[in-house]
This record gives structure tokens, sequence and C-alpha cells, in this order.
């Protein structure tokens, strides 16, 4: 019974793609953004919703509820978009869930859509992990990957002037195919579980979060549309240089006309004001006394961006217009140093998740507000989207505050390093790439965080998959999180810049703060000899209990999180008056849930901030550092920063 129905739930992601109208995209589109010639339509709010009976996982495509509202076939709950469905309840068998899970609600679209022949896309800005998308029963899309944007022209599907049916099947199983990786454990003895008793394992330390988890649209676009563009900087003197390459599209509605397309491009700066302008779909535009894109505490006006406006027109003169912001930086790498408009770059930053209490891992405006203005308030100057690609909404904030991205993909603690996976893995970084790669806060690409990398056949893997992202795009240096001991370590070769993550006196050592700055020290300047790179540290930490206090410092408490930190401090101030450490970030953002386990009280308590967002002592230690490590930066000083007079 239990291997019956383990078998279901990983055929059943086998078998649905066979019916899929048009497969798997991995083209998630530009984001939804209106123009005079795009209308943007959300669908967000309240779904019905229904999950799959527990024993029997196919029942939803064998009855066809995606056919007819998924109310007529059943009972539904209400269900909000954008969210994870697993806390909005009371009920654990839908936190737990492992399988289907079933999302549907109605939607109109004018008639004067069809009358003014616009093309129709359907775009969800994520759902994990595995989904397919109906349009009035039809099957149009099926996407593998749960951090990454889905997109499926409807315009053919739909009923103009009525009532339309999407629905979204989500299944969150993960198995060794899948980035990330999990394994279905079954349990097969009758006299320990119940019949069919299986759970699902992963070896990654956040909740496998499931559903619809960022904003839905419908937008519009002319027959002829803007595809994509791809833009990148450089500087020359006091002018910056523009260069894009504009693709265009055709619908199936009327015929390819790609020879008779011509583009133009206008610049306009911050304030809406014209600059200058350029025909032709590829070209370089030079901005004379150019205002530079700047991180944060860096500059005065920090993450300055102009708006390409881009437009495409046809032989009959319908235009497409698509405003694209655009910052103005280069950035440069070698054996010691990272640069950002040629100047050397300390990394102040934190590992984050997407992550907050009832919503999950769902789009949530306010948490992106409040999450920028803390890392403002810290002096912050960066962040890594441990351990997933995050939410196009939080990007753009990066883009706008000034705040750098260390972008990483899903392949979170993976193994094994077969060409399967390998593929896979390529495929999600070009995923990644293509929706990221203008965006001026992204200066680093992680292909993964802490993989199997002491298994022999990293080497080749990691080779592969980092000189896959480079083609992609060159213009970023490329990395990977990394935790095994350098001595047996198969991916530091392949990487520009070397991230490590490390727990001294947390997961070895613990109670003995002393060795930290030691250690540290020893490690990471043996990273730097054996690679000749420039090596950062991307996780350090320890867990506290808001509110509980013992000095001298002892696990758990709030001195211990702060005195920890600040003996990492000492090391990480040695280590860059030696010129090749590039950076510093804390573990972790804020407390974070987990799955269940004896060492996660009430889940990751690293956070620097409550899960609701309230400072722990060790938020103000941060603070007083990263305010003067950004000072330090500002005069190009290189004086470490001593902290020895707080410690005992
Ligand atoms: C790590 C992982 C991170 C964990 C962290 C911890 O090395 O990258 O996902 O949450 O350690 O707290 O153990």
């Amino acid at each position: 019974m239990g291997c019956l129905r383990i078998w279901s739930v990983l055929t059943c992601l086998v078998s649905v793609s066979l019916v899929v109208e048009s497969r798997d995209s991995s083209w998630g589109g530009l984001y939804p953004r209106e123009s005079a010639s795009r209308e943007v339509k959300s669908l967000d709010g309240l779904w019905n919703f229904r999950l799959s009976p527990l024993l029997d996982a196919e029942k939803g495509f064998r009855e066809e509820w995606y056919a007819q509202p998924l109310s007529k076939s059943g009972p539904v709950i209400s269900m909000a978009v954008p969210s994870s469905y697993n806390d909005i309840t009371q009920d654990k068998d839908l936190r737990d869930h492992i399988g289907w899970a079933w999302y549907d609600r109605l939607f109109y679209v004018p008639t004067r859509w069809q009358t003014d022949k616009q093309r129709v896309v359907l775009r969800l800005g994520s759902a994990h992990y595995n989904s397919i998308i109906y349009v009035n029963g039809h099957s149009l899309t099926s996407h593998e990957g749960g951090h990454l944007p889905i997109m499926a022209d409807i315009t053919t599907k739909l009923v103009y002037g009525k009532e339309n049916l999407v629905t979204v099947a989500i299944n969150n199983t993960l198995t060794p195919e899948t980035i990330p990786q999990g394994t279905i454990v079954e349990h097969n003895d009758p006299s320990r579980y119940p019949p069919g008793y299986f759970a699902q394992s992963y070896n990654f330390d956040f909740t496998n979060y499931a559903g619809i988890h960022r904003p839905v649209y419908i937008y519009t676009t002319p027959q002829t549309f803007i595809e994509d563009i791809l833009i990148t900087t450089d500087i020359n003197g006091a002018n910056g240089v523009i260069t894009y390459n504009v693709t265009h599209g055709n619908t199936m509605i009327g015929p390819s006309r790609s020879g008779e397309v011509g583009c133009s491009m206008k610049l306009l700066d911050i304030e809406g004001d014209h600059v200058t302008s350029a025909m032709g779909c590829q070209g370089t535009i030079v901005v004379t006394n150019a205002s530079l894109w700047w991180p944060y505490l860096m500059s005065e006006n920090p993450g300055y961006m102009y708006t390409l406006l881009v437009a495409v027109s046809d032989a009959e003169g319908n235009l497409d217009l698509y405003p694209h912001k655009v910052g103005i930086r280069t950035l440069g790498w070698n054996s010691t140093t990272l640069t950002i408009n040629s100047k050397p770059l300390y990394l102040r930053g934190c590992g984050k998740h997407e992550d907050a209490d009832i919503r999950g891992k769902g789009v949530d405006y306010a948490l992106i507000v409040k999450d920028f203005s803390l890392l403002k308030w810290l002096g912050a100057n960066s962040f890594r989207t441990s351990h997933y690609p995050y939410a196009e909404e939080i990007m753009d904030m990066a883009d706008k505050e000034g705040i750098m991205i260390i972008d990483e993909s899903p392949a979170v603690g993976l193994s094994g390093f077969d060409e399967a996976l390998m593929n896979k893995h390529i495929s999600v970084m070009q995923e990644l790439v293509q929706r990221d790669k203008n965006r001026p806060s992204v200066i680093m690409w992680s292909v993964g965080n802490e993989p199997k990398s002491n298994q022999a056949p990293a080497l080749n893997y990691f080779s592969k998959v980092v000189s896959a992202t480079k083609s992609a795009d060159p213009s970023r240096p490329v990395t990977c999180v990394l935790n095994k001991p350098k001595e047996k370590e198969y991916a530091a070769s392949s990487l520009d810049v070397i991230l490590v993550n490390r727990y001294y006196s947390w997961y070895g050592d613990t109670g003995h703060l002393e060795v930290i700055k030691m250690q540290t020290i020893t490690e990471f300047s043996e990273w730097h000899l054996l690679h000749n790179k420039p090596v950062m540290i991307s996780e350090y930490g320890a867990g506290s209990l808001p509110g509980y206090h013992m000095d001298p410092a002892w696990t758990w408490s709030e001195e211990y999180q702060a005195e920890l930190m600040i003996r990492n401090f000492e090391a990480f101030d040695e280590l860059r008056s030696k010129g090749y450490f590039v950076g510093e970030m804390i573990w972790n953002f804020a407390d974070f849930s987990t799955p269940q386990g004896h060492t996660r009280p009430g889940g990751n308590r690293k956070g620097i901030f409550t899960r609701s967002r309230q400072p722990k002592m060790a938020a103000h230690v941060l603070r007083y550092r990263y305010h003067n490590l950004a000072n330090d930066t500002l005069t190009n000083s290189q004086a470490p920063m001593c902290f020895t007079s707080v410690l005992h």
C-alpha cells in the first residue's frame, strides 16, 4: 500500500506532464509592467483550493478537476494568493501535505482585448515545486522548480467578455532528481506505522513551503511584441555606456513580419526627463555625465536608475512599449578583489530567507518594505538570496535601494552529481540569469549552497555548471557557497570567488568562543592560499532565544550570539587587512521556519531579528559594526575595526 502510494505520487509527476498541451515553460518573460501598449490585470486574492486525497494522488487528473470550477467536483476552501498554503489554517494535514494541491478562480477578460487583437499572457511569479496551469480546461504549460516565473500565452484559450477559469495544480514532492533534492521515506512496518505511511525528508534547513508564492497577472501586448531586452553597461570617463539588444515576437494570430519590425529607445532620467534616444533593435547609448548605480552608503545617491523606454513597431506602425530600469555600473574581480565602478567592495550583509508566519514564502509587500528598512538601519549593503531565487518584487527593491545581491539558485545541499541533475541545474541557472540579467543589484551568481562537493564527481559537475552560467552571463563573477573542508573539495577550483559557511563555537567547540578568531583566520587564509581567489564568509552565527540572557555568555543566550559575532569580527578585520577578504554575511537576518527537530526550537533561531522583525541584541551589535565599516569604506581606509573593548 505504502509503495503503491509513493509510486502514485512520483509517477504522477511524470505521467501528467504527458497530457500538457504545450510543455514546460522555462522562459518566464519580462515582468508584467503597464505601458501605453500593455494592460496588466492582477489575479491575486482568494482562490478556491483543495488537496488531492492522501491515498489517491492522481484523483484530480483522473476526474479532470480542471475541466470545471473546483467547487463543482467537491468541497473547497478559500486560499490566499500569493501565499504558502501550509500555515494558513488549523489543519495539520494541510500544513504537512505531500503531493498535489489544486487552486482555481474565475476571471473576466474584456471583449475590447479581442477587438483590439491583443495577445494575452498569464504569468505566475512562482509556484512550488511542480506546477501545471490550465485555462478553461486546457493544460497550457507546466513548470518544474519553485522560485522562477511561469508564463503562458492564453490568447486563443480565452472567452472574451465572459467568465474564464484558471486552474493550477501544484506538487511539492522532492526527489533525488529535483532541485533541491528530497527523498520520500516509506515506512512499511505495519506494527509501527499505518498502511501507506510515508514522509518527505530533505537535506536543507528551512520549511519546504508550497503554494502559489508570487503574484499572478494577466497582461496584454500587441501582436508584435517586445519579447526580451538584454542590457549591459560600461563606464567611459564621466560617460555611461548602455548596450542593448531587443528581441521581439509575433503571435500566431497575425503573419510573421519580423523583417518589418523596427525598434526605438528613449532614455529617461530618474525624474522622467528625456536624456537621449536611439534607433535600432541593437545598439549602444552613450550617457554624458552619467549618474552611476552605487550601493547603499557608497554614495549620497545610491541605486540611481534610468528608464529605458523600449518601443517596437510593426509594419502598420502598431507600437509595443516597455519601460525597463537601467543602473549604470561596472563590476570587476581578480584574485584578491571585487570592484564596483572600479572601487573595491566589502560586502556587509546577511543570509536571508523568504519566510514569515502565516504566509510562509508568499510575497508580502509590507514585509519587503520592512526588511529593506531593517537592512538600511543595519548599514548592510548586501544579502544573498539563500537558498533560492527571491521574488522579483524583492529584487526591484534591491535595485532601487542600492542593496547588492548574491543571486542564488535553488540548488541547496545537492549530492549525486549525475548528468541528468547537471543538465537540470544548468537549465535552472539559465532561467535565473534570463530573469535577473539586467539587474544592477545582482553582483554575483551563486550556483548553490553547501553541495556535497567532497564527492569526486563534483569536479566535472561544477566546472560545467559554472561555465554554462558564465556563458549565459560573462559580466558577473560566479560562486557556490561551500562548507566542505578545503583539503577534499571539488567545486572551489571552478569559482571566481570562494564563499564559505563556518560555525566555529556553535556546531564545533560549542561554548568555546575564544577559539573563533584563530580558527577563522587560519581557515580563510588557507582557502585564499590554496586557490588564489577572493574569499568571504557567507554564513556564521549562533542561535539565540530573545529575552534569554546569561553572562558570562552561554549557548542560546543573546549574549552568546553577540559575543560570537564580535569574536568573528576580530578575525574578519585581520583577514581584511591581508587584502583578499571581500565580505561577511551573518546567518541569519531573521529567525525562520524549519522542519520540526530537537535542535530547532520553533525553527532556526540564528536571526539577529526575530521572525516578527524585532531586533535581538545581535542586531544592535551588527548595526554598530556595519555603519562603522561603511564609514571606513567611504574614506577608503583599510584600518581594521576593533571590538575587543566590548569583550570580557
Ligand atoms: C548552513 C546552511 C543554512 C542553515 C545553517 C544553520 O550552513 O547553509 O541553510 O540554516 O547552516 O543554521 O545550520
